[in-house]
């Protein structure tokens, strides 16, 4: 069959089953756009390059499917690049399509001529550059099975213009060579007989297994045996603080599974551990031998009860904690508000920035989760909450995000009105860079402390700008009202709360 390059990169994608691309257009591209009406791939036109990839990444996370970005080549794939990092460190599933010069003009100096697979590698999975219009199908195929495979992430193409314009003579992929074979069996039951064996053992697992099916999967597991299993998914490691004082009792573990998670700088690359734990790393078939645990006889003991309540550890004040009544708020208090509308079925926290993003993480829980993860890198919580809503229709979805955050992709408050998309994101505006602030407190002392302040700007009204709602809370009692029109708005909507300007939490429990 005769087909354009650009029709066989969307019509591949729509029997890939793509549900919607995330994109920027761009000369490069067009020719894709064009494509997409016929092949009736619905496209989501973002501000940013990069927030289209971070969108790519919070639907890959929350859907298991292959979050699809579209840039332009050059400044538009540089612009995207950085967000590949996020995805990266969180082990999402995305596949950044991007624009390229001609393929017959390059060395000469062609428009926007980059060496984009190269800039692109390091925060890749794999990276490379689509060589003929005749392989363009295979190679996006080859992408998708790639970001889904073994332990996922972002995988990108460049797919220079002259290929996207050739016609050529050939088949579209089948449907099943866009999804990896399922998972062989790789690790063996070894693995079970030592965590049977111990007596205080672990289960670590990455940020792959950090999505809804992955945590009712660990829920399982740790019912069947009774061998505490967590997921680490915070550049904090053991001291986020939705985990509570686990730091205290992960010293005790005799034996730790990590299950797909790295030795990193999370674990301090080990030393969170006592000297004579054993520790096993395991890569692959993690699911398998999980779900095959049922198999065997475990003890009952008092470690998983222990673990548990480790991590459900906050400080007993927190429950009388209030604000002053003329503000400005205490983001505890912030975070009870909150927590009535992620009391909901399929509800989704997104928690960004620096403390601000923290105290929500140890205040509040919801069926599902996006965070920035390890990377640690701020910014990407409007686009995550825009992708969220679009692979959660029905859900509640609340954005909690630093004001320096707010910064990054304010402008996506477009995106989420042009598109329908009714998130509540919560700014907890404390005017100021506060977390590297606070680390010049800790580190040079008060009278060094310079050149973090912010604006106590008014976040409100740039989303009101936008077509979004806006909410602009000074006092505790203003809250719950403010969060209650938002959530009814019909609308994307931006509740600007003046916060304390407070280091994020960090448990002993000697502070219960
Ligand atoms: C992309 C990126 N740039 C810079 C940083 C460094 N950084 C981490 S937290 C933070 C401050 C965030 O401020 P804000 O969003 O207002 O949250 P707050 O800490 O004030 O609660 C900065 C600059 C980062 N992690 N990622």
């Amino acid at each position: 069959m005769k087909l354009r390059g650009a029709d066989i990169v969307a019509r591949a994608l729509a029997r890939a089953g793509t549900r919607h691309v995330f994109t920027l257009s761009g000369n490069h591209i067009m020719p894709v756009f064009d494509a997409a009406l016929d092949a009736r791939l619905p496209l989501v036109h973002v501000r940013h390059e990069a927030a289209a990839v971070h969108m790519a990444d919070a639907w890959g996370r929350l859907t298991g499917e292959a979050g699809i970005a579209l840039v332009t080549g050059g400044p538009g794939h540089a612009n995207a690049v950085s967000a590949l990092y996020t995805a990266l460190a969180a082990e999402s599933p995305v596949v950044l399509l991007s624009g390229h010069a001609p393929l017959n003009e390059l060395g000469k100096g062609a428009f926007q001529e980059m060496a984009q697979a190269e800039m692109a590698a390091p925060a890749c999975k794999a990276a490379w550059t689509v060589r003929s219009a005749q392989t363009l199908g295979e190679d996006l195929a080859c992408a998708m099975r790639m970001a889904k495979a073994g332990r996922p992430g972002p995988v990108h193409l460049s797919m220079p213009c002259d290929l996207l314009e050739a016609q050529v003579d050939v088949d579209l992929p089948a449907k099943e060579d866009f999804f990896p074979e399922s998972m062989l069996p790789g690790a063996n039951d070894e693995v079970l007989d030592v965590l049977q064996r111990a007596r205080k053992p672990l289960l670590i697992a990455g940020p792959a297994l950090g999505n809804a099916r992955g945590r009712a999967l660990l829920g399982k597991f740790e019912e069947t045996t009774r061998v505490p299993a967590i997921v680490m998914e915070s550049p904090r490691g053991v001291n986020d603080p939705s985990l509570g004082v686990l730091a205290e009792v992960l010293a005790a573990a005799d034996v730790v599974v990590l299950a797909g998670k790295r030795r990193d700088f999370t674990l301090r690359f080990g030393a969170a551990f006592a000297k004579d734990c054993k520790v096993l790393e395991v890569e692959s078939g993690t699911e398998h031998w999980i779900a095959r645990a049922g198999r065997k006889n475990w003890a009952k003991s008092g470690w998983l009860t222990e673990v548990r309540a480790a991590i459900a550890f906050r400080p007993a004040q927190w429950k009388g904690l209030v604000s002053p009544p003329g503000g400005p708020l205490h983001p505890v208090e912030v975070g009870r508000a909150v927590q009535k509308l992620l009391d909901a079925p399929q509800a989704v926290l997104v928690a960004d920035g620096g403390e601000f993003g923290q105290w929500a993480q140890a205040t509040l829980a919801a069926p599902h989760r996006v965070i920035n993860g390890p990377a640690g890198s701020i910014g990407a919580a409007l686009p995550f909450a825009a992708a969220a809503k679009l692979a959660l229709p029905g859900s509640n979805v609340v954005a909690m995000l630093g004001d320096g955050t707010f910064g990054f992709h304010s402008s996506e408050f477009d995106t989420a009105v042009r598109c329908a998309l009714g998130y509540v994101a919560v700014v907890g505006n404390d005017a100021c860079w506060n977390a590297e602030y606070q680390i010049q407190l800790r580190s040079y002392g008060a009278a060094r402390a310079h050149g973090l302040d912010l604006l106590p700007a008014r976040y409100d009204r740039v989303a009101e700008g936008f077509g979004a709602h806006g909410e602009y809370v000074e006092r505790p009692a203003e809250l719950a009202p403010a969060l209650d029109r938002a959530a009814r708005a019909g609308r994307a909507a931006c509740v600007n709360v003046l916060i304390e300007r407070l280091p994020a939490p960090v448990f002993r429990r000697q502070d219960a």
